[in-house]
């Protein structure tokens, strides 16, 4: 299912004669003539020139939108990544900025600090041990094949998938992520989402359209669920129901790359357990905001702000620039527009 090893062997065939790259056309022996494997120089849209990709995992991309790549943080980082999280629900530490959230289904009363009762912690920006997942030099080597050099990281979240009380409502609509985003360009934009865990459709593995990167944003809206919807878990009103899917199943430590226009989302928690994954959406710090007024995103930022608003913001003239412009952080190269 996934791309394999072989387009690192084709790269060992040519290693004397040059990457068999996009445009890079492979450089002819001059002593004596060898049979090339059939390479056609290709126009990559979704992927930066790098020597980190195979071919072939560039094509997957390319093609797919997503990428796996197994084992690539350690045992003892998602400890220390737990260990955190442990602390910021039993409120230990109070890293500014957090959103701390619970499921639609537990109630207020019931809530005591307890990992039990926090369903995702997002914007750990100002956490420093959370966020050196952002800045793991193994998950930054692969996300500037797709933003480049100067990169940020504007969106972080480690999400706690409880069991589901039988509502449905541990469930994540199929969305696109970039319906939150107020920059682009999109194919500078890139995911990380790693499993903390062995994941699978038990647990509510993600599940991704392959290819629907490539279509546009598309209106989402809260689903019509009878058990009720989490807070800003929007999904997709039209979409065909016959596409595709695949369900990513992930050992503990894996990591998926993935386009802000894929379409995916979760699945239902089916265990007793809480389904841990640790994420982060970077972007080249060359992106730029755009204005959404006028947007299928104008909903989003109208609730985003109403939100900040509760939470405290009284600045009244504020737009969702403003709000990712404050959460913005820089991990590698220089801070240009973001
Ligand atoms: O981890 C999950 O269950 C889905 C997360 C996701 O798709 C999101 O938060 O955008």
């Amino acid at each position: 299912m996934y791309p394999t090893r072989a387009g690192e062997r084709l790269r060992v065939v040519l290693g004397h004669l040059g990457r068999p790259e996009a445009g890079n056309p492979v450089a002819q022996p001059t002593s004596r003539t060898v049979s090339l494997p059939s390479v056609h120089p290709q126009q990559f849209q979704y992927t930066l020139d790098n020597d980190v990709l195979t071919f072939e995992q560039r094509k997957f991309y390319e093609d797919n939108g997503f990428l796996v790549i197994k084992n690539l943080v350690s045992d003892a980082d998602i400890q220390r990544f737990r260990d955190e999280f442990e602390k910021i629900c039993r409120k230990e530490v109070k890293p500014p900025g957090i959103t701390i959230m619970r499921d639609v289904n537990i109630l207020k009363s019931e809530f005591t600090a307890n990992e039990k009762m926090i369903s995702k912690v997002q914007d750990f920006q100002e956490d420093e041990e959370l966020f050196r997942y952002c800045t793991l030099p193994q998950i930054l080597k692969y996300v500037e094949c797709f933003t480049g050099p100067n990169i940020m990281a504007m969106h972080t979240m480690l999400i706690n998938k409880p069991p589901d009380t039988g509502k449905k409502t541990s469930r994540h609509p199929l969305h696109q992520d970039l319906h939150y985003f107020p920059f682009r360009p999109s194919n500078h934009i890139v995911a990380a989402w790693t499993a903390m865990e062995h994941i699978d459709r038990n647990n509510g593995c993600l599940v991704v359209l392959p290819g629907t990167h490539k279509s546009s944003l598309k209106p989402h809206g809260y689903p019509q669920w009878e058990g009720g919807v989490n807070i800003m878990f929007h999904g997709i009103q039209d979409y065909k129901e016959d596409s595709s899917r695949v369900h990513l199943i992930m050992e503990k430590g894996d990591t998926v790359f993935f386009h802000p226009l894929l379409i995916h989302g979760s699945g239902r928690n089916r265990t007793q357990g809480f389904r841990k994954a640790i994420s982060c959406h970077f972007a080249s710090a060359s992106c730029h905001y755009i204005d959404v007024k006028g947007t299928h995103q104008e909903g989003i930022e109208k609730e985003v702000i109403k939100i900040a608003q509760k939470r405290g913001l009284t600045a009244d003239d504020i737009s969702l620039k403003d709000l990712w412009k404050f959460r913005a952080r820089l991990v590698k190269g220089e801070r240009i527009n973001l």
